[in-house]
């Protein structure tokens, strides 16, 4: 016999994951949001939380509890949406767990069993964070953050960064390879592989940085190119797109979603830092690279692609919008997967076309806020120009 409990706080979740999700009235005609996040700590099967055992469970008490779930890879396999979640327990370890749903909207369910690594690395405390590449080796590629307490100062809170590398073909079995090895960076976050192979190597955007949190004397993300994937050194990284002062990526950035092939060059959508009175404030923003050369940035839109709005500023890390996953279906649609405030799950919807017009066609930043008004005036005027003829 189960707690009469257990009954209805499955129906209640129940309820949750089988709840439609509809877009919201917000327009920019850029993308769409939607009413309900996709994830939240409450889609968490209560069998990963609850002793179900009435004997030993008689209150029955969530004896695991999961804190959120946040930045989540993404992968569209067989026609169906995966998303594998960072999951952090009340306990404030991160792991991994595979989420899969029919039309990546909505109805998203855990499987039975989060994703238990391989015990690679005796120092390491935590992951997070995981990319997911489909590459053209055949293989899926999981790149995430893998951290490991810093020894080496008298410092407990010190920790160092490092790029764990994982693969699978069918996200159930996981092979661990030695984790990515930056000669020229001391610490990596934010690694994300390329699909594809370049100079017959494969390539990583980095994110080098001197420091855990700092950036340093970091520019920007960086690229580079290693030939064994399965011991992965990168001796050089060259910088793509570059940090800025007075805008979005001031303190720092960082590749976020895998590279999106489009006709006229990859698209990414990456996240920028910058520092505020109340913290670090996170934004999602987008370039493109050169279809020859990746790592070449040849259109940079002024400003952010999305940024937190309403319910999603507030969370155990406010002020905050972050992504590492999206996916194309075959019909040109993509599905932007971010997290707010490091605490639920979202979905935002536009597609190719609208993706490749709003990254080749919005203004650049011109830098100063007198060049911004001259930019919108000009904007203005011909506006007013366009509604005069239409009278
Ligand atoms: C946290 C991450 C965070 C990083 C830098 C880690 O310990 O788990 O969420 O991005 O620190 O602040
Ligand atoms: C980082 C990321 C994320 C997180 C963000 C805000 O550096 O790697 O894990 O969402 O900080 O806390």
């Amino acid at each position: 016999m189960l707690h009469e409990r257990y009954y209805i706080e499955k129906e209640k979740q129940e309820k949750l994951l089988s709840k439609k999700n509809v877009k919201s009235d917000f327009y920019n005609g850029v993308f769409d949001r939607y009413e309900n996040p996709v994830l939240t700590r409450e889609h968490i099967p209560l069998t990963w939380r609850y002793d179900l055992d009435v004997n030993t469970n008689p209150y029955f008490m969530e004896r695991l509890g999961i804190n959120a779930v946040m930045n989540s890879g993404a992968i569209e396999l067989n026609g169906k949406y995966y998303l594998v979640a960072r999951i952090e327990g009340n306990d404030r370890k991160s792991f991994f767990g595979v989420a899969e749903s029919d039309n990546g909207i909505d109805n998203f369910r855990f499987w039975d069993y989060p994703i238990l690594l391989e015990d690679t690395c005796p120092e390491e405390t935590n992951v997070y964070d995981m990319r997911l590449t489909k590459h053209e080796d055949g293989y899926i590629y999981g790149v995430f953050c893998s951290e490991s307490k810093d020894t080496s100062v008298n410092d407990l809170s010190a920790a160092v960064a490092a790029a764990g590398i994982v693969r699978t073909k069918d996200l159930k079995n996981w092979e661990r390879l030695p984790n990515l090895v930056t000669l020229n960076s001391p610490q990596q976050r934010n690694v994300v592989l390329h699909p594809e192979f370049v100079d017959g190597k494969y390539a990583f955007y980095t994110r080098p940085m001197d420091d855990f949190i700092e950036t340093g004397s970091g520019g920007g993300i960086g690229f580079g190119l290693c030939e064994d994937i399965t011991h992965a050194v990168i001796d050089e990284e060259k910088m793509t797109s570059l940090r800025k002062y007075h805008t979005i990526t001031e303190a720092k950035n960082g590749a976020g979603a895998t590279p999106i092939k489009t006709e006229k060059g990859w698209i990414h959508i990456a996240h920028g830092v910058r520092n505020t009175a109340a913290g670090l404030r996170y934004v999602i923003y987008a370039f493109a690279t050169d279809l020859k050369d990746p790592s070449k940035v040849i259109a940079e839109p002024s400003g952010l692609l999305i940024g937190p709005r309403g319910e999603e500023r507030v969370g155990d890390v406010s002020n905050v919008v972050f992504t590492n996953g999206a996916i194309v279906n075959e019909k040109g649609e993509v599905f932007i997967y971010y997290a707010s405030s490091d605490t639920r799950m979202h979905v935002a919807t536009t597609t190719i076309d609208k993706l490749v017009d709003y990254v080749f066609h919005t203004p650049k930043d011109p830098g100063r806020s007198v060049e911004c008004v001259a930019q919108r005036c000009d904007f203005i005027q011909k506006n007013l120009e366009v509604l005069a003829r239409e009278k």
